[in-house]
C-alpha cells in the first residue's frame, strides 16, 4: 500500500504522525491476548526474583533471552514496563512488528528493522515519563535515526498519561546542544541531565520554551514519531491501566541491532542508559545530577 505524500511530508516536517485505527478489531483481540501471555510471564517473574531473594540485574546476568520486566520505581511489585516482546513472542514480530515495519517503510522510502520493544504498562497511579528525547537513549548503540510505533492497547487519555509531544522542536535549532545529520533532516538535540533522579530529562528552559501536544489515541491506533522528537506523559489518574506497545525501528542499513541491544540490557539491566526518564529505578538514581554538554 502507498501512503498519500501529505503523510510523509507531515511526518517529515513533524517528526510524527498519527494513524488512527491502525489495528483491526480481530488484530486488537490478538494484541490484548498476547498481552496476557505476556503480563503473565512478567508478574511470574517479579515472584520468582522475590521469592528467591535475587535483584533483578542479577536475574537478568543469568537469564538472557528472557521478557525484561521493570517494575515501577515506587512499587517493586507493580510492572512499569516489559521488553524483548518480539523476542519473547514470535506471533507478536510476525504479525504486529511486520505490518508496522512495512507501513514505516513505505512512509520513509527506506527498509527499516526492528531495533527494540516495549510495552508501557502504566496501572492506576503509574509514573509519567518527563520530558525526553529517545536518542538520549540509544545514541550509544550505533543507529544516529529510529522511528518508533506508539501501539495502543487502551485509549490513552488526558486523565491517564497519553503522550504528550513538542509541536515546535525542528524550530528550536538555535536552541539546540547539537544539530545531528541524521539521513532524514538535520535533527535538534537539547541539552539533558546525566545521570541522577532526572536522567535524560530535557533541561527546564528548553522544556519551558517547547509547545506541548496532548496526543489521545483509541485502543488500536498508532502514533509514528522519530527518536529526536521530545516527548513526555503524565501520571495515570484513573481507576485502570493505559497499556501501550512501543516499537523502535532503526534503518537497516544499519543493521539488525536487536539481539545486541537485549544482550547489553541482560548484562547491564541497571544502567541509566536503559532508564532515560522512566519512572524505574537505575544504578545512577542517587547520584548527584549533571547536565550533559551545558555549557
Ligand atoms: O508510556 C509513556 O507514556 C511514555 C513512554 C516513553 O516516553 C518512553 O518509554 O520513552
Amino acid at each position: 500500500m502507498n501512503l498519500p505524500l501529505h503523510a510523509a511530508e507531515a511526518f517529515s516536517r513533524r517528526g510524527y504522525l498519527a494513524l488512527p485505527g491502525f489495528l483491526a478489531e480481530h488484530e486488537l483481540r490478538q494484541l490484548a491476548d498476547q498481552y496476557g501471555l505476556l503480563e503473565a510471564r512478567a508478574k511470574e517473574i517479579l515472584r520468582t526474583v522475590r521469592d528467591e531473594s535475587v535483584g533483578l540485574a542479577d536475574f537478568y546476568r543469568t537469564h538472557p533471552g528472557e521478557l525484561i520486566v521493570v517494575p515501577e520505581r515506587d512499587d517493586p511489585r507493580s510492572v512499569c514496563r516489559f521488553e524483548y516482546v518480539a523476542g519473547s513472542l514470535p506471533a507478536f514480530r510476525q504479525h504486529h512488528v511486520e505490518k508496522i515495519r512495512r507501513r514505516i517503510g513505505e512512509l520513509l522510502g527506506e527498509d527499516f528493522v526492528l531495533f527494540k520493544d516495549k510495552c508501557n504498562v502504566k496501572s492506576p497511579g503509574g509514573g509519567g515519563f518527563s520530558a525526553h528525547q529517545d536518542i538520549a537513549a540509544y545514541d550509544s548503540f550505533g543507529p544516529s535515526y529510529h522511528v518508533t510505533a506508539a501501539l495502543a492497547l487502551d485509549a490513552a487519555t488526558l486523565e491517564n498519561g497519553c503522550l504528550e509531544v513538542a509541536v515546535n522542536y525542528r524550530d528550536m535549532a538555535e536552541r539546540a546542544r547539537e544539530i545531528r545529520p541524521t539521513g532524514f533532516g538535520d535533527l535538534p538535540l537539547f541539552d539533558s541531565h546525566r545521570g541522577g533522579p532526572r536522567n535524560g530529562d530535557i533541561v527546564d528552559e528548553i522544556q519551558a520554551a517547547l509547545v506541548w501536544q496532548p496526543v489521545e489515541m483509541n485502543p488500536g491506533d498508532v502514533l509514528l514519531f522519530d527518536s529526536y522528537l521530545p516527548h513526555r506523559s503524565a501520571v495515570n489518574h484513573s481507576a485502570t491501566a493505559r497499556r501501550v506497545f512501543f516499537l523502535t525501528f532503526n534503518p537497516s542499513r544499519y543493521g539488525d541491532r536487536y539481539a545486541a541491544y537485549y544482550m547489553k540490557k541482560s548484562a547491564d539491566y541497571g544502567n541509566p542508559v536503559f532508564h532515560v526518564s522512566t519512572p524505574t529505578r537505575h544504578d545512577s538514581a542517587g547520584q548527584e545530577t549533571a547536565r550533559e554538554f551545558k555549557q
